[in-house]
C-alpha cells in the first residue's frame, strides 16, 4: 500500500516572527558549484529531488517542476512571504541536522529568498541567507547549513520564501533539498483489519451482496459465509479482477447475493482472512435516516444546543453577540483596504452592520456560506419533498421524528431544521438601499482562521460579511422558491416571504449576472479565515433557480429560462452535481415534482439514463462505488460525490419503480460503510471501524477529551487524491504518494480528507432516508 510517512506542507498563515531567544546556532556555507553536504542520519525531506513532481511540497502563488527542479513563479509586486515553496519535517531536541539545497532564479533578481526551518511563530531552528542577501541568478548555487534543534516539533516548516517585495516578475527554483539527521521518520500505515471488505453494517436480504478481497492471487479463491455461530451457510469462489486503479491493489470480488436469510453477525472468509461481522436484515437504515440529521442541529449557530436533546453535544449559543464572539448580531462588511478586498477587481463595501444570526456552521469551521448552505438545505428539502410526490412515507418525516427543540410544534421536523437555515439565508439578502440590493452576501465568516479546538461561543475573531455573489444570490432564489412550496401548508406567511425573496433575488441576479466569487489567492490574502466557495460559471445556478421558481409558480418566464438553458438538455447528470455545479438539482426536481413542463418525460428519461450509467460504474468498479472520475483524481469530499450519485440512482427508482435502481443505491452504500480500500466506514458510529476524528473545532474529542466526537451519522469528506498538495499538514505528513482511495486519514488535523460539512451530510440524509423507506416497502423486507 503506497503509504509512507513524509514531511509536509502548509501555507504560512501570517508573517513570521523571529525568535528573540532559544535559537540553536546555525552554521552557513554558500558554495559554488553545488556540493550538498553529506550528513549522517535519516533523510527527513520527501521528494527533495522533485523526481515525483511536487509531491510532498506546498507552494504559492503558482509552482511547477521545470527541468527537474521545484519552481515558483513570482509575479511583480508580490509581497514578503507571498511566494514560497515548503514542506514540513519533524525536529527532535538536541539532534544536529545537515541542510543542503541548490537554488537559482530566472532571470537574476534583487529579491531575496529566505530559507527557514520553523516550528511555529516563535521557534526558528535555522535561518540563513536573509542576512547574506545571496544573489539569485540562473546559475544554481548550493546552500548548506548545520544546526541543532533546541526543542521538539513534530511539524517544523522548511520553507524557501520571498522576503521582500519584488519589482519584476521572476521564477525561483530549488533542487536536491535535503535535511539529514534526527530520528527515523515514522511510517504511517492505515489500520486495516482484513483483506475481506464488506459493508460493516449489512446487506438487504434480497439485495446484491458483494465483498471485495485484496489479494495477489491470480486464481479464483474459495469464500465461506458463516453465520454468528460460525456455521458455514454458503460457499463459493471469488472473481479475480486484477489491479484496481483507484486503490492500486489487486482484488477479487465475492458475490453472495443468492444467500437471503436474515440474521446478525455473519462473516465472510477467504483463506485466513475474515471480514468484520455484518447483518443481513431489512432494518439497516432507519437509524441512519434520523442520525444523519442530528449534525444539523448540533451545527446550528445562534442557539444553545440542548444536551437533553443531543446528549453530549450541549453547548452555549455561538455568535449571538456575546463576548468574546464578535458577531453575528451586528456584522460589518469587509473593510476597504483589507487583504481580502484585493481579491476583487473593484473594491466593495456596505454601510452599517447586519444581523446575520442563525443558520448552520458550514463544517468544522464557523463560516456560514450561502452557496454551500443553499445546496445543503435544498437536498434536505428534496428528501422531504419525496413525501409530497408519493415516494416516501410522510409518517417517517412527521412532527416528532427528530430530537430538536421544535419537535411538537405541528410542523414536520425536517422542515423545522430546514427553516433554521432558510431564516438565516433570508437575513443574508442585501437590503434595499445598499449596493447590489436583492442579491445575497456570499458569506459571513471569521476574519482570520482560528485554531482547534474552539467552541463557537469562544470564537474571538471579528466576523465580516463578504461581497455578494451571483452564485449565492441564485442559491437563495432556488432554496427559497423550493421552501415556498413546501412550507405553504404550515405557514403561509413564511411561504410568502420565501417566495418574495426568491423572486427578488432571481431578478437581482438577472441584473448582475456576473458578480463571480474569486478563488483563494494566498499571495493576496494569506489568511482567508474561511473557504472561498468560488465559482466562475453561474449558468447552472441560473438553471436551478429558474427550475425551482417554475415548479413553485408555474410562471412562463421561469419556464422559458428553464427551456432555454443549455443545462436542460446536456447529458451531464451522470457526472454528478455538487455545490459548484448545481444543474443536477434542477434536473432532479423537474423530473420528480409535478408540473406542466413541456418535455418533462424527456427530463425523466435523462435521470434514468444517468442512473443506468452510474449502475454500470458500480458494476465495473471492484469496490462497487458509483464514482469513477474522468480525470482519475478523487475530489475533495469524494464521499459526497458518491452520495450525490446515489441520489440520482434513487431518484431513478422513485420515477420508475425499477428494483435495480434501489438495489444500486444499497450496494453503493457498501463502499461508504466498509467495502473500500481502507476497510472502514466513513460514517461516525456505523460499522466496526468508523471515522470519528473528523476535522472540527468543537467535535474535537481527540484534542480535548471533554469535547465529543462528531455525532453518529456524520460522514467524513473521504479520499482526496490531491490532499498532499492542498496545504493539509496531516495529509502531507502521512499520505505522500498515496493512490486515490488511500488518500484519507482519520485525524482531526486533516481538513482536506476528513472534514464534515453540511453539504456532505445532506445526500447522506437523502440516501439513508431513501433506503430506510425502501427497506420498509421493498422486496428486501424480511
Ligand atoms: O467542499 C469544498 C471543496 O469542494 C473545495 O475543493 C475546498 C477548497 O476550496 O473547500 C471545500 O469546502 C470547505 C470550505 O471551503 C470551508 N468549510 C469547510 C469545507 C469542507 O472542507
Amino acid at each position: 500500500m503506497a503509504q509512507r510517512r513524509v514531511p509536509t506542507a502548509a501555507p504560512v498563515r501570517r508573517p513570521l516572527v523571529l525568535a528573540a531567544a532559544g535559537l540553536a546556532a546555525a552554521a552557513l556555507t554558500v558554495a559554488l558549484p553545488a556540493t550538498p553536504a553529506g550528513a549522517a542520519g535519516p533523510e527527513q525531506v520527501v521528494n527533495g529531488t522533485f523526481d515525483d513532481g511536487l509531491t510532498g511540497w506546498n507552494a504559492y502563488p503558482t509552482a511547477a517542476v521545470v527541468d527537474g527542479r521545484g519552481c515558483v513563479d513570482v509575479p511583480a509586486g508580490t509581497g514578503a512571504y507571498g511566494a514560497a515553496i515548503e514542506q514540513k519535517i519533524p525536529m527532535v531536541e538536541g539532534e544536529t541536522y545537515a541542510f543542503s539545497a541548490t537554488i537559482l532564479s530566472e532571470p537574476a533578481t534583487a529579491a531575496n529568498i529566505r530559507i527557514v526551518i520553523q516550528g511555529g511563530p516563535d521557534i526558528n531552528y535555522a535561518e540563513f541567507l536573509t542576512a547574506r542577501k545571496v544573489p539569485l541568478t540562473p546559475e544554481p548555487r548550493a546552500v548548506t547549513a548545520t544546526f541543532t534543534a533546541d526543542r521538539d516539533y513534530a511539524q517544523a516548516n522548511l520553507t524557501f520564501q520571498q522576503d521582500i517585495t519584488n519589482d519584476a516578475a521572476y521564477r525561483f527554483c530549488v533542487d536536491d533539498v535535503s535535511v539529514t539527521g534526527g530520528a527515523e521518520p515514522e511510517v504511517y500505515r492505515p489500520d486495516i483489519h482484513s483483506a475481506v471488505r464488506v459493508n460493516q453494517v449489512g446487506y438487504l436480504p434480497d439485495g446484491t451482496k458483494e465483498a471485495t478481497i485484496v489479494t495477489d492471487a491470480t486464481e479464483p479463491q474459495r469464500w465461506l459465509l458463516r453465520n454468528a455461530d460460525g456455521t458455514v451457510v454458503r460457499r463459493g469462489t471469488t472473481r479475480p479482477e486484477g489491479v484496481e486503479d483507484s486503490a492500486g491493489v489487486a482484488v477479487h470480488v465475492a458475490d453472495f447475493s443468492a444467500y437471503r436469510t436474515p440474521g446478525r453477525g455473519y462473516t465472510l472468509s477467504v483463506g485466513d482472512q475474515t471480514s468484520f461481522p455484518f447483518d443481513i436484515a431489512s432494518d439497516l437504515y432507519a437509524g441512519l435516516r434520523t442520525d444523519s440529521k442530528t449534525f444539523y442541529y448540533t451545527n446550528r449557530s445562534g442557539i444553545a444546543i440542548d444536551d437533553a436533546l443531543a446528549p453530549g453535544y450541549g453547548r452555549r449559543a455561538g455568535h449571538v453577540g456575546v463576548a468574546p464572539n464578535r458577531g453575528d448580531t451586528a456584522v460589518p462588511c469587509l473593510p476597504l483596504g483589507d487583504d481580502k478586498q484585493r481579491l476583487y477587481a473593484t473594491p466593495w463595501t456596505c454601510s452599517g452592520t447586519h444581523d446575520v444570526t442563525g443558520g448552520w456552521y458550514d463544517a468544522g469551521d464557523m463560516g456560514k456560506y450561502v452557496v454551500n448552505g443553499g445546496i445543503s438545505v435544498a437536498q434536505l428539502m428534496q428528501e422531504f419533498e419525496r413525501t409530497r410526490t408519493g415516494a416516501a412515507d410522510p409518517a417517517a418525516y412527521a412532527d416528532g421524528t427528530l430530537s430538536i427543540p421544535e419537535a411538537g410544534n405541528g410542523v414536520p421536523d425536517l422542515l423545522d431544521e430546514v427553516r433554521w437555515e432558510l431564516d438565516w439565508m433570508l437575513r443574508m439578502q442585501v437590503p434595499a438601499g445598499e449596493q447590489y440590493a436583492g442579491m445575497a452576501y456570499h458569506k459571513v465568516a471569521d476574519a482570520d482562521w482560528t485554531g482547534l479546538p474552539l467552541l463557537p461561543a469562544d470564537d474571538p475573531q471579528p466576523r465580516v460579511l463578504h461581497r455578494p455573489s451571483t452564485a449565492a444570490t441564485l442559491n437563495l432564489a432556488a432554496a427559497a422558491a423550493q421552501g415556498a412550496r413546501l412550507f405553504r401548508p404550515y405557514d403561509a406567511a413564511f411561504a410568502d416571504r420565501l417566495l418574495a425573496a426568491a423572486r427578488s433575488s432571481y431578478a437581482a441576479a438577472e441584473r448582475t449576472p456576473d458578480l463571480l466569487e474569486p478563488a483563494a489567492d494566498p499571495a493576496l490574502d494569506p489568511n482567508p479565515g474561511s473557504g472561498p466557495y468560488e465559482d466562475d460559471d453561474v449558468s447552472d445556478e441560473f438553471y436551478w433557480a429558474a427550475a425551482e421558481l417554475y415548479l413553485t409558480t408555474g410562471d412562463a418566464r421561469y419556464r422559458t429560462a428553464v427551456l432555454a438553458s443549455p443545462h436542460h438538455t446536456s447529458r451531464d447528470l451522470a457526472d454528478g452535481f455538487w455545490w459548484q455545479d448545481v444543474a443536477g438539482m434542477g434536473r432532479l426536481d423537474l423530473a420528480t415534482v409535478d408540473s406542466r413542463l413541456p418535455g418533462r418525460k424527456a427530463v425523466q428519461r435523462s435521470v434514468l439514463r444517468a442512473a443506468d450509467s452510474l449502475l454500470r460504474t458500480e458494476r465495473d468498479e471492484p469496490f462497487g462505488q458509483p464514482y469513477d472520475p474522468a480525470d482519475g483524481d478523487w475530489v475533495w469530499g469524494s464521499n459526497s460525490a458518491v452520495l450525490n450519485n446515489l441520489q440520482v440512482v434513487g431518484t431513478a427508482y422513485d420515477l420508475s419503480g425499477k428494483r435495480r435502481y434501489a438495489d444500486g443505491v444499497a450496494s453503493g452504500m457498501d463502499y461508504l460503510l466498509g467495502r473500500n480500500a481502507l476497510d472502514r466506514s466513513y460514517v461516525t458510529g456505523y460499522g466496526d471501524v468508523s471515522s470519528h476524528q473528523q476535522h472540527s473545532r468543537w467535535y474535537a474529542h481527540s484534542l480535548d477529551p471533554r469535547l465529543p466526537s462528531p455525532p453518529d451519522g456524520t460522514v467524513a469528506g473521504g479520499p482526496n487524491s490531491t490532499a498532499t498538495s492542498t496545504g493539509d499538514p496531516v495529509a502531507a505528513a502521512n499520505l505522500a504518494g498515496c493512490v486515490d482511495q488511500f488518500c484519507y486519514i482519520d485525524e482531526i488535523g486533516s481538513w482536506s480528507t476528513n472534514e464534515i460539512t453540511v453539504n456532505w451530510n445532506a445526500p447522506l440524509s437523502w440516501v439513508s432516508g431513501f433506503l430506510a423507506g425502501y427497506e420498509g416497502t421493498g422486496p428486501g423486507r424480511s
